[in-house]
């Protein structure tokens, strides 16, 4: 069972995968941030990279209409998404796996000067690829990076993103991971 906090962030998190804000997580979600990565990383849209993204999040959109829209309506809604969570959350190597994939992934697409740490400005970049403001992102990135050396590693990415799932403290600065809970 989520906890009410889990259904909170849970539900934040859905408010930005579903980008085009019709409630529903869809192909046409994928294609919105698909062309804003491209344009992040000044991509032709000819060449392999793209390729090699588009495949990556068409085999993440697979996974997710496989296994969470269970009434096979070609998207995935709020009460969809949550109970998937839920189920996700109750299998620990099913958590990890998950986790995992989307560490390395976010690592992949917003690392872009490849030093193995998120600074400020990836922050923001990924912030903007999902349509949520710099300044959000700006401001967000401060409580995270809790030791202030304006970096965050894969070990303290994985911490955030373990305490933004599975978490119950409500002052936890991984919680905002995707932004404030309820706006
Ligand atoms: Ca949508
Ligand atoms: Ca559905
Ligand atoms: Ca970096």
């Amino acid at each position: 069972m989520l906890t009410e906090l889990q259904q909170q962030k849970l539900t934040r998190y859905f408010r930005v995968y579903d980008i085009d804000d019709d409630g529903r997580i869809g192909p046409a979600d994928f294609e919105r941030v698909i062309e804003n990565v491209r344009l992040l990383h000044g991509l032709n849209a000819e060449s392999p990279a793209h390729q090699r993204l588009r495949e990556g999040y068409a085999s993440r959109w697979d996974h997710m209409r496989t296994v969470a829209d269970k009434d096979a309506d070609g998207g995935v809604d709020v009460e969809e998404w949550l109970t998937y969570w839920d189920s996700v959350l109750a299998d620990d190597a099913q958590f990890d796996a998950e986790v995992a994939v989307l560490e390395s992934r976010f690592f992949e697409i917003f690392d872009i000067d490849e030093d193995g740490f998120i600074g400020p400005d990836e922050f923001c970049n990924f912030f903007s690829c999902y349509g949520m403001s710099a300044a959000m992102a700006r401001q967000i990135f401060m409580d995270l990076d809790a030791d202030g050396d304006g970096a965050v590693s894969h070990q303290e990415l994985m911490e955030m993103a373990r305490e933004f799932y599975r978490g119950d403290n409500p002052n936890a600065p991984g919680n905002l991971l995707f932004g404030p809970l309820g706006g």
